[in-house]
């Protein structure tokens, strides 16, 4: 394929856009502008290729699916069956799952829909045997009030959002911490690491209808085979969300006992993060759970978005070529590296290093928070988000830490070398940055200073860094 073609695809795209909502097609080109010129370290972005970004871009979009492949609610869907069953295909081989669901819009979709094939596979309750079989509409009110009662009380085990694990993981805010009685499990205090000693005392203590594993925010493998074998000894089902981390398992970087599909009863993950495909979800699973996966919609889902599942077969396909494998090693080795550098000239991190994708600077021992740490180094052109870090004394708003990640980078082509020089970037800006004070003299969790010309100087240290790494370098909007 020329890569003449991708230009003429995304220019003539825009055209095509211009004449209708010309600030539309603006903000588009605005947005390419400052992907290329940002140095993106968000640990759950990527940039998807260009194949996968056109795959979504088309009359998919229009047509409902709801139902499964060759079991639809509306006719006229044997293209959505082709690209449905693709995708599901490449998942299967390329996880080595057994049954693959790639209907989920999100992360959290995905995990709504195995919440809900556990419950249905795994509670003893009258009233869901009743709603399974006849007609929702003919359950009475009676029924209903049975229903909310056996599923209400279940309980679920997973790791605490401070520790690194997801809102999606039962914490508080969300609907999963709603739904379950829900209890959570966090890392050593000294270490930082998973204790899975005190993960198997919580789980005997709690026992648990679910056990989940998986983070966002935890720099290090994760055994599963270990958490399995704690699942078991109490009767959960075990339940891995790999969302982040999706693209190592991939790549065959995690194997053994730290690739979770032939460990857990069921695998949640987004497709847009290591993974590099579009914006979505997918749940794999054990041949036991798949009936229940598949019920996704009308359980959880609405209609799919079939334009979705065509670029997923996309970036599936991609990430089955072997060189997914050498990608998904660089992403490690350029997170070792960025965790080296920092350690190196000072930095505290959670964990002292990462053996995956990410990094998390605790920003308190250069006396900020990750707010203020957040906001200078994007001043300086250097894109990342804030995190708790473990026993945060700053709170989930204000946090203490910055989590850094290499898969976007890694996908423009930067290596180690240039990760060294991220660190120093990194480390000068926060070491510069000193946290300001509120009106009447208390400290701020938010306001900072740092001298302007050196965040610039930064910024184009930054640009220089990247220039040698275009960004879909065949593209030319002008
Ligand atoms: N928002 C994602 C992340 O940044 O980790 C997880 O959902």
């Amino acid at each position: 394929m020329s890569r003449n073609a991708e230009s003429t695809a995304f220019r003539s795209a825009l055209e095509v856009i211009r004449a209708v909502e010309p600030r539309v097609a603006d903000a588009i080109g605005a947005e390419l502008t400052d992907q290329r010129e940002s140095l993106k370290l968000i640990a759950s972005e990527n940039y998807a290729s260009p194949a996968t970004l056109l795959a979504m871009g088309n009359w998919f979009s229009d047509k409902y699916a709801e139902g499964t492949v060759g079991r639809r609610f509306y006719a006229g869907c044997q293209n959505v069956d082709t690209v449905e069953a693709l995708a599901a295909e490449h998942a299967r081989e390329l996880f080595g799952a057994a049954h693959a669901y790639v209907q989920p819009h999100s992360g959290i979709d995905a995990n709504l829909v195995a919440f809900w094939a556990v419950l249905a596979d795994r509670v003893e309750s009258p009233a869901l045997k009743k709603a399974q079989v006849r007609q929702v509409n003919d359950l009475t009110e009676a029924d209903w009030f049975a229903l909310r009662r056996e599923l209400g009380n279940q309980r679920m085990l997973g790791m605490s959002l401070d520790a690194g694990g997801h809102l999606t993981h039962g914490f508080r805010p969300n609907i999963s911490g709603k739904m379950f009685d829900q209890r959570s499990y966090g890392t050593d205090p000294v270490t930082g690491l998973i204790d899975y000693d005190r993960v198997a005392e919580a789980a005997r203590e709690f026992k648990p209808l679910i056990l989940v594993g998986g983070y966002s925010a935890y720099p290090r493998k994760v055994n599963f085979r270990i958490l399995r074998e704690i699942a078991d000894s109490v009767g959960a089902t075990f339940m891995v969300d790999m969302a982040h981390f999706a693209g190592l398992v991939a790549g065959k970087v995690f194997t053994g006992d730290f690739d979770p599909v032939p460990h857990a009863h069921i695998v949640t993950t987004t497709t847009h993060k290591s993974l590099r495909g579009p914006r979505g979800g997918m749940v794999l699973c054990q041949p036991e759970l798949a009936d229940q996966v598949d019920r996704g919609c009308p359980m959880v889902l609405g209609g799919p978005l079939p334009h979705v599942m065509a670029a997923k077969a996309v970036a599936l396909a991609e990430a089955r070529r072997p060189d997914f494998a050498d990608y998904a090693t660089r992403i490690v080795d350029n997170a070792q590296a960025l965790a080296e550098g920092l350690l190196r000239r000072g930095a505290k991190l959670v964990t002292g290093g990462t053996d995956n994708h990410l990094v998390l600077i605790d920003v308190s021992g250069y006396g900020l928070t990750g707010r203020q740490a957040e906001q200078a180094l994007l001043d300086s052109g250097i894109v990342t988000n804030r995190n708790s870090v473990p026993q945060d004394a700053n709170g989930a708003w204000y946090t203490s830490g910055i989590r850094v990640g290499t898969p976007a980078l890694t996908t423009r082509g930067l290596g180690t070398a240039e990760m060294d020089q991220t660190a120093e970037l990194i480390h000068t800006v926060l070491a510069q940055t000193t946290a300001g004070a509120n009106a009447d003299g208390t400290p701020s969790k938010a306001k900072y200073t740092l001298d302007p010309d050196l965040a610039d100087k930064i910024a184009r240290q930054a640009t220089d860094l990247l220039a040698p790494h275009p960004l879909y370098p065949a593209i030319n909007l002008t």
